[in-house]
């Protein structure tokens, strides 16, 4: 008997289109001899769609969907519970209810096995704050931060937080992804730009020590005792982060290095604190663990775990194993394993 995987995408963060790509790569390399795959989108405006029209989307990811049961946004979501014979959840969804502890919470409420981290796990890493302050205290290297609040936002200044952070600082929404509302401030008006448009995204708000240096990134699988890959680089423009624009839009705005230039003692370096990181914030499955490692003295800091990250043929997470020797197949094979071997576990 095949597994009946229910393969839900889409959703109304920023990063919707990846994860259509990345469910309809999933959908079309998945091993159809073992599985049998059922596509569930969830649509921008929040709508849970029927099969046939899920598949539509994967080349026509704006297709207007019209709903044909009609219901509440809520209503549309638990009728993920009327697929019973569902053996496991498979959720591509970023950002926004996806990658935040709520679908995972409905897959628990459901009874079922889901791949990736569990409601607590991607709750707090969806949240850049918590994430850092437990991570700070088991030990892991963190850019200094500040935390603005919508209610105490006029506390703050330039001239303040630049006393405590360096000139330079990164400013971002703490619940977000893809470098959505995300800037970076050299000066008074640029803080005070940068900070506006954080707080569209969210009523808290991250000031950070900028760390000079180049983004590296980790992919990890399993669960008790995972595996971490290689370690690959994050090459931009001169002068400029990794972007919405950048990691999206404009095609030559940064390139991937996997495996990273780095020596081969780093690169153990880097795995062994992605691996620290992984277990810290209590995570199953999958997770990408980015660094920043700082151009003057080599040390790596930690940025930040994505608990579902892209998962397209050609993202970071699944190029970095299939150096490793682990095909994108295989991949997904391996996540549902997990996915069922915790369940199993936690019963
Ligand atoms: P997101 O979840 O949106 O990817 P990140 O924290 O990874 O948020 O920030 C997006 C990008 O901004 C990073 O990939 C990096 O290029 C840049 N960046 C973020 N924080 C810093 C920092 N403290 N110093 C230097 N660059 C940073
Ligand atoms: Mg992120
Ligand atoms: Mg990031
Ligand atoms: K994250």
């Amino acid at each position: 008997k095949k597994t009946k995987v229910g393969l839900i995408f889409g959703g109304n963060s920023s990063e919707y289109e990846v994860s259509v790509q990345s469910a309809k790569n999933i959908y079309e390399a998945i091993d159809k001899a073992k599985y049998e795959v059922y596509p569930m989108a969830l649509t921008q405006s929040g709508f849970m769609v029927d099969l046939e029209t899920s598949k539509q989307l994967f080349d026509n990811p704006h297709l207007e969907v019209e709903n044909k049961a009609a219901v509440e946004n809520v209503a549309n979501i638990v009728q993920l519970g009327d697929y019973q014979d569902v053996d496991v959840f498979f959720p591509i969804v970023h950002g926004n209810i996806g990658e935040d502890g709520a679908l995972q919470g409905l897959f628990r409420i459901l009874n079922k096995p889901f791949v990736g981290s569990d409601v607590l796990s991607t709750a707090v890493t969806m949240d850049k704050d918590f994430t850092k302050i437990i991570a700070q205290s088991a030990g892991i290297k963190v850019a200094d931060w500040v935390i603005v609040k919508r209610h105490t936002q006029d506390d703050w200044t330039y001239d303040k937080v630049s006393q405590k952070l360096g000139s330079t600082v990164f400013i971002k929404p703490s619940n977000q992804g893809s470098s959505v509302g995300i800037s970076k401030a050299i000066d008074e008006e640029s803080f005070n730009k940068g900070l506006a448009e954080a707080f569209e995204y969210d009523d808290k708000v991250l000031v950070e020590e900028a760390i000079n240096g180049v983004e590296i990134e980790v992919a990890v699988l399993g669960n008790e005792n995972p595996q971490a890959s290689g370690v690959g680089q994050i090459t931009t423009p001169e002068g400029e982060f990794y972007s919405y624009e950048n990691k999206y839009i404009d095609e030559s705005g940064a390139t991937l290095a996997i495996p990273a230039p780095i020596s081969e003692e780093l690169t153990e370096e880097v795995r062994a604190e992605a691996l620290k990181v992984y277990d810290i914030l209590e995570c199953s499955g999958l997770a990408r663990v980015d660094f920043m490692l700082q151009n003057s003295d080599s040390q790596i800091v930690f940025n930040e775990l994505n608990a579902l990250p892209g998962f397209t043929n050609i993202s970071m997470y699944p190029k970095l194993f299939e150096l490793a020797g682990i095909t994108y197949p295989d991949l997904i094979d391996h996540l549902i394993s997990y996915a069922k071997e915790r369940f199993d576990h936690k019963k």
